[in-house]
């Protein structure tokens, strides 16, 4: 049996040398996840690219030919295919310069260091001369903006946060904005040894610790937490924290030694929450009204707030929304306002529920990256802008106090991503995927994203080659050797890009003259060099052993706890060097969608505003899988409903329009409609659809608004959560939902596209 890593967990396997024989959870996991079921089943599905493709259109009459996502396919040979990239590469580069290469190639590919998808494609580009990026990420894009205003750069990706261990010590009472879910954090960028959950939220309701989730779904928490529901409507979580914060100082709770002392700003906020500047006061009768629920527990969860050490947990969800902004930042302002920021077990958490690693302990040592060499190209757009980028050249844009202005894009380069899942308004990004002149895929499987492009490159999954690897703040770091040979004529990314790199005449650049097994050496022997502690084995060692423990200096972190300590030492990195809740900087940049303070702003698609769309669609992380990641795998498939991916409604909502359990549905907006299996659960809030993200787009090849699946971003608008930080605002979306009477069409995208043989 050998382990390897996944971003949902570590499993182990037997293996005939093709597939998987047996497949059980890492004896070191107390939480394994069902996610692992996806790989073996997966593996060899029909959906697997087995060998390099070529439009047809592309082949025949070259780049820029129509009909892209709509045409069949030509296998074509390596030789052949890495002619025409070379080719192809050769003379964008030529003709237009680095600057009309995309190779943002937003994306979680796999597990594993050395095969990191983004790195390989990244490092490729750079040696061509660099490409246009894009900047931060789907899951924060809005938080890696703002938090940096407010309370400065915390390392957030990589999980800032007091540790998981220091809550179920000390914390009497955590507010889940969001919830803490179980099903996000089997999921870690880079993979999971330990699931723990369930664990920690059972040691801390044991000591006596109280949850409160503040969600639309009853479980974006677990039942060990026995937590209060607290059901308000979607997008209006700022209201009510802004009542929170009335209560707060209306009853003479709010901690003014901590926010003299550590705060800049607080008195033009807390004008605003008087009714001072705008004659509203933002108490709980006022927030009742936006966010259905009571005012009397409102005003009594406040003081319940400020009388018990409190972490104040926001999940990512709520950042991923138009105006995400608000509910963030508020968020930091209630926990200043509590004054235990630094404290234990107290302050403010983003995100306990959102990924494994987030409280986990930061490690000692980073583990080995494969370098990634310099850009050429200081063009870059932030990453949800991809539609307008291609949409849209030439045009200038507001970001985060800087005018953009998008390039002219000729090729996209992706490798690791599946922008046909990711993105939003996916009809309005058909259209945009029409404006280059060529499209590059790197793939193991049929995504949509894959179907989208004129060359498809078959790459290899990480079982079936040489890495190592570990996830964000874990503490195991595992080699992963290949479990099996790789699928039909598939390549690993290093290998598709080494011999494009020969050809083009820049092979040296690329591969430093390595193999990949001379590169997993090479950069482990680097790295352990750098590290200089006799602990670290040699490579050999750690290359024949199961997993590398690594070391952990400050197991019981408190986030913020030197700044609280000594401010004037320890400053944060924001412009005052304390936390900002007017921040003059944002204020300068004279955004209407984002003034100097956090404040309620309503949305364009909420229920408050909801009239032909009565429904909020919740369009969340999925249960069973990673994202779009094997989704013709055994467990993904296990909760489809007649081949569609499952939506839940509130009963209430199903009998109102004659819909059983288990009825096909069709959801819909202005921008698009899918189908979906329906599931009627009491644990959805009533006006609320939850359809996860994650099915492979299936477009109607007449309709690319209609998804036969149940892919929710044909029904998302693609419009940014705010100007300031151009993000990602999927999360919600209005709808309605009907039965759906028409003949079931086929879901075409569980079988591989149409091919035709070479014309000429
Ligand atoms: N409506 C809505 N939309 C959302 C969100 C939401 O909340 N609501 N969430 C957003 C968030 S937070 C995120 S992070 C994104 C996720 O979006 P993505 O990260 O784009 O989604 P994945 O399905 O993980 O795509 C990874 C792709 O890489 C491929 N792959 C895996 N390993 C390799 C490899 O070694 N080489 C190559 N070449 N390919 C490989 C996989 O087959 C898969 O197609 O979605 C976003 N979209
Ligand atoms: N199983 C699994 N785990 C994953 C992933 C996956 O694809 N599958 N993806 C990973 C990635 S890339 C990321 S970025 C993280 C994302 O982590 P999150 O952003 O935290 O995850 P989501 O599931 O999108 O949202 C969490 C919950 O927020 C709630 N919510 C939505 N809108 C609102 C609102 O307006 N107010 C309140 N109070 N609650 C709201 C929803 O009920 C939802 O279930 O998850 C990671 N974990
Ligand atoms: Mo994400």
């Amino acid at each position: 049996m050998a382990a390897h890593l996944t971003h949902w967990g570590v499993f182990e396997a037997e293996s005939d040398g093709q597939r998987l024989t047996a497949v059980r959870p890492w004896r070191g996991d107390p939480e394994p996840t069902a996610l692992i079921e996806n790989v073996a089943s997966a593996q060899h599905h029909p959906t697997r690219i087995d060998q390099p493709y070529v439009r047809q259109g592309w082949l025949e009459h070259g780049p820029g030919a129509a009909g892209r996502g709509d045409e069949p396919f030509v296998p074509v040979s390596w030789e052949t295919v890495v002619e025409l990239v070379s080719g192809e590469l050769n003379r964008v580069y030529g003709e237009y310069g680095a600057e009309a290469v995309y190779g943002g190639s937003y994306g979680w590919s796999s597990a594993g260091r050395f095969h990191h998808a983004q790195s390989q494609v990244h490092r490729f580009l750079n040696c061509l001369g660099g490409y246009v990026r894009s900047v931060h990420s789907y899951s924060l894009g809005t938080s890696q903006v703002l938090l940096p205003h407010v309370i400065g750069s915390m390392g957030l990706f990589e999980g800032h946060a007091t540790a998981k261990s220091v809550l179920v010590e000390h914390t009497e009472l955590v507010v889940a904005f969001g919830g803490l879910s179980p099903k996000n954090s089997a999921v870690s960028p880079g993979g999971v040894s330990r699931h723990n959950t369930r664990t920690w939220i059972a040691a801390a309701r044991a000591r006596g610790c109280r949850f409160v989730s503040i969600s639309p779904l009853r479980d974006d928490i677990p039942a060990e937490a026995a937590a209060e529901w607290i059901a308000l409507r979607p997008s209006s979580d700022a209201a009510l924290m802004l009542a929170l914060a009335q209560v707060l100082d209306a009853d003479g709770l709010a901690d003014k030694d901590f926010l003299d002392r550590f705060t800049v700003g607080y008195e033009r906020f807390i004008g605003y929450v008087r009714g001072e500047t705008d004659g509203v006061v933002k108490d709980p009768a006022w927030a009742e009204r936006i966010t259905g629920l009571s005012a009397g527990r409102i005003r009594s969860l406040a003081r319940e707030m400020a009388a018990a050490r409190t972490m104040i947990n926001v999940s990512w969800s709520l950042q991923r929304a138009e105006h995400g902004v608000q509910p963030l930042w508020l968020g930091v302002v209630l926990a200043a306002m509590l004054g235990q920021i630094g404290l234990p077990g107290g302050g403010f958490g983003h995100s306990y529920g959102s990924c494994a690693h987030v409280g986990e302990p930061a490690r000692g040592q980073s583990v080995p990256r494969f370098p990634q060499g310099g850009n050429g190209v200081s063009t870059f757009i932030p990453v949800a802008r991809i539609a307008d980028m291609l949409l849209n050249p030439g045009e200038p844009f507001d970001f985060n106090g800087m005018r953009l202005v998008y390039p002219d894009i000729k090729l996209v380069y992706w490798c690791g991503g599946n922008p046909f899942h990711h993105h939003q308004d996916l009809a309005r990004l058909h259209t945009a995927f029409t404006r280059p002149q060529t499209v590059v895929v790197h793939d193991a499987f049929w995504t949509a994203t894959a179907r989208h492009a004129d060359v498809v490159l078959p790459a290899t999954m990480s079982i079936e080659r040489d890495d190592f690897g570990s996830g964000q703040n874990d503490r195991e770091f595992f080699p992963m050797k290949a479990l099996t040979r790789p699928h039909g004529r598939s390549r690993d990314d290093y290998a598709i890009f080494a011999e494009l790199a020969e050809h083009i005449g820049v092979g040296k650049e690329f591969t430093e003259g390595r193999t990949v097994e001379e590169w997993l050496r090479h950069l482990y022997q680097q790295w352990r060099a750098g590290l200089d502690d006799p602990a670290v084995p040699e490579f050999d060692e750690f290359w024949d052993s199961e997993s590398f423990t690594v070391a952990v200096p400050d197991p019981e972190q408190v986030l913020f706890a030197d700044f609280r300590a000594d401010p004037e030492r320890f400053p944060l990195t924001t412009p005052s060097g304390k936390i900002e809740i007017f921040s003059e900087t944002i204020d300068g940049f004279g955004y209407a969608d984002t003034p100097g303070h956090p404040v309620w702003l309503e949305p364009e698609e909420w229920l408050g505003a909801a009239t032909r769309f009565p429904l909020q669609l919740v369009a969340n992380q999925p249960r069973t899988k990673l994202h779009s990641q094997l989704d013709v795998g055994a467990h993904s498939q296990s909760v489809k409903i007649g081949g569609r991916e499952p939506v839940r409604l509130h009963p209430d909502d199903a009998a109102a329009r004659g819909l059983r359990d288990g009825d096909i549905v069709r959801i819909f907006n202005d921008r698009g409609s899918c189908l979906a299996g329906l599931v009627v659960d009491d644990a959805v809030r009533p006006q609320v659809a939850q359809l996860s993200t994650g099915a492979w787009y299936d477009p109607d090849p007449a309709d690319p608004t209609f998804c036969r699946h149940g892919n929710p971003n044909v029904l998302t608008a693609d419009r940014p959560a705010s100007t300031l930080s151009q993000s990602c605002a999927g999360q919600l979306a209005l709808v309605e939902i009907e039965p759906y009477d028409g003949e079931l069409p086929d879901v075409a995208v569980v079988r591989p596209p149409a091919t035709v043989e070479r014309v000429s």
